[in-house]
């Protein structure tokens, strides 16, 4: 496989874009070799630039659920686009997009669109900050809510990825309310809400983490937060950019069956299109500016492009939810097949799966928060990486993150994909 056009890319792009990338995860940094620089996409299948075609295990790190390029929304989008392409002000769009979320989404009243996932997370987290009048926050090591500067603490995904353990441009005066514990350690999280008793706002999570690699909640975490935070006054946030409407209709509240503040979303509800949002309960919800003083805002929120194309996905998840059962038999079909592979194999491994989640380890110990993920062998996963791109299996670039399996997959491409695994584990 040539990947000589994306070479050349690369190297341009790197005189105008820092990294030659405009989000470091794409940049292949902790695997090495050169991105691929992508032409289209179809299905399951990706074509890069050089004419090399991919099964995708990223579906843009998450939003791809159906597979790129599914006919109704790229002709909603065609459509919408020639009634122009946005309006800054409201649309019925918007409404509609609001109603079938709150139909979808378990507690949420009230809902506001946004750009993207980073938006919705720190604006939610502003909204419990201005609620409850208290300044600190609590999330976890390993999880990742954006690039906000709070967020910025012991952060997952890329921050994990490249070992950034203080991200310059952070302030200490910032960081000194972020207070932060390891994930499924819910002593710790009684501790810190014990020593700062009445200045904590939100306890932010990803009730299934993505950001490390896919890891669970333990049994009774979610619930003991829930507790925690009903006993002391502190708003519970999940963070569902990720597992919103990707684990089931109504996210990791429905799949897991508990019921959080304040939810934040991304990635699905946009088809593709730059669209986050945060929502909850209306006692909350109704700070936010213009009725409350908890000031948010955004020129392109509820964007109406992005809206029909997040809408008519979000459709289709609904009318049609036996589209989450096919999702989840083909990643246990992968789970399964890459089980055999790598106990054949013989060296230690972990596999973490829920829904259409999962990811794979190096690991000779259970891998459960970030000093897990972050021990496992994952030079190992680097070079396996490699030998998978080379077999034409496009994964996340990084240990840290979960894979995401789209519909499109047929039961050939998890074959393919279990083949590959197998003889790749031969090279690395
Ligand atoms: P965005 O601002 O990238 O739309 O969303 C931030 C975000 C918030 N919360 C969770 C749980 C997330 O996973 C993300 C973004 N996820 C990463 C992938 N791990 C996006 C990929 C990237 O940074 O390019």
């Amino acid at each position: 496989m040539s990947n000589e056009i994306s070479k050349q890319l690369f190297e341009r792009a790197q005189q105008s874009i820092p990294g030659g990338v405009n989000s470091p995860v794409r940049a292949f940094k902790s695997v090495g070799g050169t991105p691929l620089f992508i032409k289209s996409a179809k299905g399951a299948y990706l074509h890069d630039v050089d004419g090399n075609t991919y099964i995708d295990y990223i579906a843009s790190w998450g939003p791809m659920i159906l597979g790129h390029a599914w006919e109704p929304v790229v002709n909603a989008i065609r459509e919408y686009a020639a009634y122009s392409t946005s309006y800054g002000a409201p649309t019925e769009l918007e409404v509609q997009m609001a109603e079938l979320i709150r139909s979808m989404a378990p507690g949420v009243d009230l809902i506001r669109m946004v750009s993207s996932g980073t938006e919705a997370c720190m604006s939610a987290v502003r909204l419990a900050r201005g609620y409850t009048g208290r300044n600190k926050i609590i999330k976890f090591e390993g999880h990742y809510h954006g690039h906000a500067d709070p967020f910025l603490v012991k952060a997952g995904s890329g921050v994990a990825t490249f070992n950034i353990q203080t991200v310059p441009g952070v302030t200490a005066g910032v960081a000194a309310d972020t207070l932060t514990a390891a994930f499924n350690d819910l002593e710790a999280v009684r501790a810190l809400s014990v020593r700062h008793r009445g200045e904590i706002a939100a306890i932010i999570v990803e009730p299934v983490a993505g950001n490390m690699g896919c890891i669970l909640p333990a049994d009774g975490f979610l619930q003991g937060l829930r507790a925690l935070c009903d006993a002391e006054g502190i708003v519970l946030i999940f963070d569902e950019v990720m597992t919103g409407f990707r684990l089931a209709p109504g996210g990791a509240q429905e799949r897991l069956g508990i019921r959080a503040d304040l939810l934040t979303y991304g990635k699905v509800i946009g088809g593709g299109m730059p669209v986050g949002a945060f929502g909850g309960k209306a006692e909350i919800m109704r700070h936010i500016a213009p009725l409350g003083n908890v000031y948010q805002a955004g020129t392109l929120s509820g964007n109406p492009i992005a809206m029909i194309a997040g809408y008519t996905m979000l459709k289709e998840l609904k009318n049609n939810p036996v589209i989450y059962t096919q999702l989840e038999e083909k990643t246990k079909y992968l789970r399964d097949g890459l089980d055999a592979a790598l106990r054949a194999w013989g060296q230690p491994y972990r596999i973490n799966q829920l829904g259409s989640m999962i990811s794979v380890h190096f690991s000779d110990h259970d891998v459960t928060d970030l000093a897990t993920a972050a021990s496992a062998d994952n030079q190992r996963f680097a070079r396996w990486f490699h030998a998978l791109l080379k077999r034409g299996i496009y994964l996340p670039p990084s240990a840290f993150e979960s894979w995401f399996l789209n519909n499109a997959l047929s039961k050939e491409d998890l074959d393919a994909t279990i083949r590959a695994a197998g003889e790749a584990l031969g090279e690395i």
